[in-house]
């Protein structure tokens, strides 16, 4: 009897040895990956340097940008240890802007999540670029409108060159620039080629992939405002343009009318554009062909954010409705040009876009914002302030 007890008793206290080096191993791993999963989450000290540089940098230099306006210190401090679950960091997202301290804006959204975790910096200035769009304000349902309402902005073609409405889409399940693989561009061409070869009517067209497109191929294209530039140093220094020209390409229907732009800023820029001021033919082919594509692929869009993309100027409809114009008394004075533009909420930029000059007096003007309005009416508030300026200008 004694000697059943005492084997018995040596077999508990065996056990209860075993038991308690099984119970250290599993603390001692679920703290070693506590430990990984913490340092996966904390931003490394590298990072943290180059922020703090290019904090001092910023708020040392006069740059004008939205970035340095809402990155004060308060703010700074509060992201600088943030990560989205991409690995985004604070640097990901203004790294632009401190190198270009001409930045207008100065920000990008590595991935979709850095509007959430880095919101203490984007919500001021999404109010600031979309007139007053606040934290607390929802953008509307996408909204077309009723495409008959508009019209030809210059039937005489007196003013209006070329009439230009795009919208931008990002795919959904994909990250933006920053985060993507070489791997995840090819797959996006793929996709993005495939779905467009469904088109029909006046969109059929053909998808012509960067890599390998001829240099004299790709320079006219730009030259006639198809096609967009290459080696643009604000997404350079946003690390937008990575495996280049891997993932990049155009869609074009024959007549150059229709176009999808492909991973260059955005996933998608969709484009309607031709010659004269025809509005409403411009924006009926676009509405139609948003419509068809987004049949056929899911794009990532936010209940409050509207359409997500790389840039937050061009959240929530993503439209720009632009014209090439001329209109050369009221260009005399710059300064005066801007001054009224704004007053129609619409933006003056040179003739090639963003950062660029008039080329033989042709300015682009297009609508500012892109969010707290339905797409009808970002489109609708060009051709309104486009149609004051003409009158400005017929009146001098
Ligand atoms: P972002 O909004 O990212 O600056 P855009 O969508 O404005 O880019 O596209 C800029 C390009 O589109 C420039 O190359 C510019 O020449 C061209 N573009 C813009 N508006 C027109 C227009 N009305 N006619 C012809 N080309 C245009
Ligand atoms: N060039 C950058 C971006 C401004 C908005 N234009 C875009 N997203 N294409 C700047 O901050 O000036």
């Amino acid at each position: 009897m004694i000697s059943t007890l005492k084997v018995l008793i040596f077999v508990t206290r065996k056990w209860i040895r075993v038991y308690a080096v099984v119970c250290l191993v599993v603390l001692v791993y679920a703290m070693a990956s506590l430990d990984v999963r913490k340092a996966a989450a904390m931003v490394d000290a590298a990072t943290i340097e180059k922020l703090e540089a290019g904090f001092s940098k910023l708020q040392a230099s006069d740059s004008k940008s939205l970035l340095k306006k809402y990155l004060t210190k308060e703010v700074f401090d509060a992201l600088k240890n943030k990560k989205t679950s991409f690995g985004s960091t604070l640097l990901d997202c203004i790294q632009s802007g401190v190198e270009n301290l001409d930045s207008g804006v100065g920000i990008y959204a590595p991935d979709a999540e850095a509007y959430t975790v880095f919101a203490d910096l984007f919500d001021p200035i999404i109010e600031d670029y979309h007139n007053g769009f606040k934290k607390s304000d929802k953008h509307p349902a996408k909204n077309w409108g009723d495409v008959e309402t508009l019209g030809n902005l210059d039937p005489a073609g007196e003013f209006v060159v070329s009439t230009r409405v795009r919208c931008g889409r990002s795919l959904e399940g994909y990250p933006f620039n920053p985060c993507l693989t070489e791997a995840q561009y090819k797959e996006m061409e793929e996709k993005v080629s495939t779905t467009l070869s469904g088109l029909e009517g006046e969109l059929k067209g053909t998808f012509y992939p960067l890599t390998g497109m001829s240099k004299e191929t790709q320079q006219q294209l730009i030259d006639d405002h198809f096609l967009f530039k290459e080696g643009d140093r604000f997404l350079q220094a946003a690390n937008a343009c990575r495996f280049w020209p891997s993932g990049r390409g155009i869609y074009h229907n024959e007549n150059k009318t229709f176009l999808v732009w492909c991973n260059e800023e955005d996933h998608l820029r969709l484009i309607s554009m031709q010659m004269g001021g025809d509005l409403k033919q411009v924006y009926k082919r676009l509405v139609t062909a948003v419509n068809d594509i987004e049949k056929r692929i899911p794009f990532s869009h936010d209940d409050r954010l509207g359409f997500l993309t790389f840039c937050p100027t061009n959240l929530g409809t993503t439209v720009r409705a632009s014209v090439h114009i001329k209109l050369p008394k009221l260009a005399a004075d710059k300064a005066k040009l801007e001054e009224i533009a704004s007053k129609y909420h619409l933006q003056v930029r040179g003739t090639r876009g963003e950062h660029t000059e008039a080329e033989g007096g042709v300015y682009d003007i297009s609508n500012k914002r892109r969010m707290g309005l339905t797409e009808y009416d970002a489109v609708k508030e060009m051709y309104d302030g486009i149609a004051e300026l003409i009158k400005i200008e017929k009146s001098l």
